[in-house]
């Protein structure tokens, strides 16, 4: 009999998510950055073991949002969260021990019928740090990773897998094409710029060798589209090459990825753009996946 479940990574920002993710499914599939609020939507990661499948949806740092653009995150975390079987809280070993699940919530979220608590990044702590029997992980050394999945094997119900046996990811690979410029914005950027940054692609075109990839860049100002493009157009132009080579890792194959810059004023606050960016408004959509 085989077994099937849904586990959500969920969390305050920065606490290690998507490093998580990552060191589970094995490819380095969601994008991870030292600076907080770096997923801005679920990723979804497989993991098919034996009989058992699980589908992890790292999901956006839980925060109380301060503009529109958080709460849409809060919002596909929230979301995500109540359609899992297993929620899986993560909270750095460092700030053991850890706030209820609940507590980083709105009042009636409702949980999963499972919650299980990991202490991430170990490898930063003395073992005495960790409270007795809790499990706890590095997506570092991959201290617990094993155990951990075992943990949630087991707490997941009978059921058919939903994907097949090879999958490690269930997202179109346009949304990697985003996910990646994003953490390359992450990575090159400073202060506000990355949290003003999005990227929409605008052409895909896999028949071709290589690959031929068109993005929108986008930021909130004249000042931001600057900064962005750079001297000569060096920082556009390392953005999309940090892209282009984390996309031919996924795909194995040749990538040719162009890029644009645009401004958009305040899309963050913009119910409109925000939805056009992917951010959807939840109350517009229906609630099954
Ligand atoms: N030493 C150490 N650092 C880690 C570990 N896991 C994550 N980090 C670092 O912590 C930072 C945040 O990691 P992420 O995986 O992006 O955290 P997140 O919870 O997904 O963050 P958001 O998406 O912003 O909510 C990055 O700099 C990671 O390299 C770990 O096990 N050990
Ligand atoms: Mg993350």
């Amino acid at each position: 009999m085989t077994r099937f479940g849904r586990v959500a990574l969920a969390g305050r920002p920065n606490v290690g998510k998507s490093s998580l993710l990552n060191a589970i499914v094995g490819e380095p599939l969601a994008m991870v950055s030292p600076k907080a609020q770096a997923t801005r939507m679920p990723v979804v990661g497989l993991r098919t073991e034996g009989e058992v499948q699980l589908a992890f949806h790292d999901l956006p740092g839980l925060l109380d949002p301060g503009y529109l653009l958080q709460s849409r995150m809060v919002d596909m975390a929230i979301r995500d969260l109540e359609a899992a079987d297993v929620a899986l809280h993560l909270h750095p070993a460092a700030e053991a021990p850890a706030p209820p699940l609940a507590s980083l919530l709105p009042a009636g979220v409702r949980l999963p019928p499972t919650t299980l608590l990991a202490y991430t990044k170990a490898d930063l702590v003395e073992a005495g740090r960790i409270p007795p029997g809790q499990l706890a992980v590095s997506a570092v050394t991959g201290q617990g990773v094993a155990e951990l999945v075992a943990a949630l094997a087991a707490a997941v119900p009978e059921g058919e897998w939903q994907y097949p046996a090879d999958d490690l990811g269930t997202q179109p690979l346009r949304f990697f094409v985003t996910e990646y410029l994003r953490e390359a914005a992450f990575e090159l950027l400073e202060d506000e710029l990355p949290y003003a940054f999005a990227a929409e692609v605008e052409e895909f075109r896999e028949t071709t060798d290589p690959v031929y990839i068109r993005a929108t860049l986008y930021v909130e100002r004249d000042s931001q589209k600057r900064i962005l493009i750079g001297g000569q157009g060096r920082t556009i132009k390392a953005i999309g090459q940090h892209a282009r080579k984390r996309l031919e890792g996924l795909m194995g194959r040749r990538v040719y990825l162009e890029t644009w810059v645009k401004v958009l004023p305040k899309w963050r606050q913009s119910s409109d753009l925000l939805s056009r960016l992917g951010y959807p408004d939840p109350s517009s959509r229906s609630s099954s996946r």
